[in-house]
Order: structure tokens, then sequence, then C-alpha cells
């Protein structure tokens, strides 16, 4: 079965939203496979956000990502980083559709409320990361 990793980042904790979101990937379809509230140290977010480090919002991702608790997730289901890129919506939430997790609940990209992996390499490289 194919599998993606999924976090619900510090912010939708913080509002209350962690089960919903997880319902909106149930409900999608999506089996949870594995998942677990952490908080991150600086080392792990700055691995998984390793592709973004000649950003000049690099530093701010990395405060905001260890900045509470996130919810991490395995999902499994068929094309599964493709169908969970899909329902989470454009990393912008301005551009982000409606009916989408971001263009339903958040409203600014550095807070975008929810992580999928972007390719199966890297649902594969972020679920041993996180899930070890
Ligand atoms: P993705 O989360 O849709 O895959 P990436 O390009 O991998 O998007 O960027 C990772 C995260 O970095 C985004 O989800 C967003 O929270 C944050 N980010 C992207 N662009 C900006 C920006 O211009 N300012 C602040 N944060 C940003
Ligand atoms: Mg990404």
């Amino acid at each position: 079965m194919d599998r993606t990793f999924v976090m619900v980042k510090p912010d939708g904790v913080a509002r209350g939203l962690t089960a919903h979101i997880v319902s909106r990937f149930e409900e999608k379809g999506f089996k949870l496979a594995a998942a677990k509230l952490m908080q991150l140290d600086r080392m792990v977010a700055e691995e998984h956000y390793d592709h973004l480090r000649s950003k000049v919002f690099f530093d701010e991702l990395v405060d905001f990502i260890t900045s509470g608790p996130v919810f991490a997730m395995v999902l499994e289901g068929k094309d599964a980083v493709k169908n969970a890129r899909s329902l989470i919506g454009a990393t912008n939430p301005s551009d982000a559709l409606p009916g989408t997790i971001r263009g339903d609940y958040a409203i600014d990209v550095a807070s975008n409320i929810v992580h999928g992996s972007d390719s199966e390499d890297n649902a594969e490289r972020e679920i041993s990361l996180y899930f070890h």
C-alpha cells in the first residue's frame, strides 16, 4: 500500500484542529498507520526542511515548527503522496482552493496548518526521520 507522511503543524495543534484534520484524511479514504504528538527539536526541524536552507524564511520556519507540539502521521492509501497533497492544497493558503485543508483553515503561508510529503522518496525519508 502507498504511504505518505503528514503532520499537523503547531498552529493546527494549538487551535484544537488535530482531530478534525485527521478526520479529513480518514473521510478521504486514508488509513491512519502511525501517529504521535511530539515536540520537534531544531536538529530534526532543520533536517526536515533541509531543501529550504538557502531561503530567507528558513530560520522563521524552524522557529515556527519547533514552537509547540506537532501531530505526526503515516497515512496509507492509493497514490498516497498525490492524494494527500491535493487534499492539503497549495502552499500559500491565499492560493489554496476552498475544500482543501489549507483553503479552509489557513490564511498565512508561514502558518499553513499542515505538512505533506511532496514525493515518494521524501515520504520515506520523512517517515524514517519521525518514526524510528
Ligand atoms: P509545502 O509545505 O507546500 O510542501 P514547501 O515549499 O516545501 O511547501 O515549503 C515548506 C513550508 O515553508 C511551507 O509549508 C510554508 O509553511 C513555509 N514557507 C514557504 N514559503 C514561505 C514564505 O515565503 N514565508 C514563510 N514561510 C514559507
Ligand atoms: Mg514541501
